[in-house]
């Protein structure tokens, strides 16, 4: 599929949001005790964008950086994955910092330093409508309306634009208990469920939307009354469903070697909207969501293992494999 400029569509996937610059200990143990890091730039919004370039789509990141060094590292991560960068400088506020430790061998932990950061202040007035609307899809997540009131108002002023040009919207509920109330987040994410088209959310996330059926079908089929027309639940290392009008689709995870779990969410949200991108039938997309997200979990880091498109078949190796 080709998009050109001018035509309809074509800034591809666009999405909004936050992007910290982010420091992983590299050794195994309480971040106190932590000599060096990995610096590296992450955010759900940004990881699911590069996902979309490696398989061969336009993406566009929408947001608010600091006038600082971190602002930089954000800006040209982001540019060097091939993701279109809309983000204003803000003289008055920091690029966020995020710093991963790992506890133990099983268990990580991440601390934030993103209160009053740039894209904190991030409003309406960041926003530019004609980007939305030469979009194919417009993506969310419950992460963007948890960081202020105006950021929340700058999810519900994209939204209204994309659906006044009919374009698709997906949404990653991606709730983050750090980062705000679990009444406030239902409430604020509830409103958005029938303004949405496709709905991703953990088992765990359902009832932050409201659906508290105990069976994720009948759950998901719940939210489907309300407007969206896919719900896709995902289970870690489990089954995940796909439940649309009328159609179930059950696609289990590819067993891998977990390296680093933070980022399956966003790559398995790539794998999927890049193969409606593509016009995949619904089976297609789930086994190219669960297939990025076993990629991604069996390399270090929120997206660098993402895969390319030619990469995906990486799945289908056996344990051990050296590709020559
Ligand atoms: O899904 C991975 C993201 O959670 C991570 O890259 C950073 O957006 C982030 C967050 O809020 O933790």
């Amino acid at each position: 599929m080709t998009e050109q400029l001018g035509s309809a569509g074509a800034a591809g996937l666009v999405t909004l949001g936050e992007v910290m610059a982010s420091m992983s200990a590299t050794r195994i143990g309480p971040l106190h005790t932590a000599r060096q890091f990995d610096m590296s730039a992450a955010g759900s919004e940004a990881n699911v964008a590069i996902g979309v370039v490696r398989l061969g789509h336009r993406a566009t990141w929408l947001s608010r950086l600091g006038d600082d060094e971190l602002g930089q590292l954000v800006r040209t991560t982001l540019r060097g994955q091939g993701v279109r960068v809309c983000a204003a400088t803000d003289p008055a506020a920091p690029t966020g910092l995020m710093i991963k430790e790992r506890r133990t061998g099983d268990v990580g932990r991440v601390v934030y330093y993103r209160a009053g950061s740039a894209a904190s202040r991030l409003s309406p007035a960041d926003i530019d409508p004609a980007l939305i609307e030469r979009a194919r899809i417009l993506h969310v997540t419950g992460i963007t309306p948890a960081l202020s009131q105006s950021a929340a108002e700058a999810v519900g002023y994209a939204v209204t634009v994309a659906r006044a040009a009919g374009v698709p919207v997906s949404l990653d509920v991606n709730y983050r208990s750090r980062l705000w109330d679990l009444s406030t987040a239902q409430a604020r994410l509830r409103e958005l469920v029938p303004r949405v088209d496709v709905i991703f959310a953990s088992v765990d996330e359902l009832p932050v939307l409201g659906a508290h059926d105990a069976d994720p079908v009948r759950a998901a089929e719940q939210l489907l009354a309300g407007g969206p027309h896919t719900v896709v639940v995902t289970d870690g290392a489990n089954v995940a469903c796909s439940v649309g009008k009328g159609e179930v689709v059950r696609q289990p995870a590819f067993p891998v070697r977990v390296v680093d779990p933070v980022g399956a969410g966003d790559a398995f949200v790539a794998g999927y909207l890049a193969g409606l991108l593509d016009g995949f039938d619904e089976p297609a997309r789930m086994r190219q969501a669960a297939a990025a997200a076993a990629i991604c979990v069996s390399a270090e880091g929120d997206w660098e293992g993402l895969p390319s498109t030619a990469e995906l078949g990486l799945v289908d190796r056996g344990d051990g494999t050296v590709m020559r």
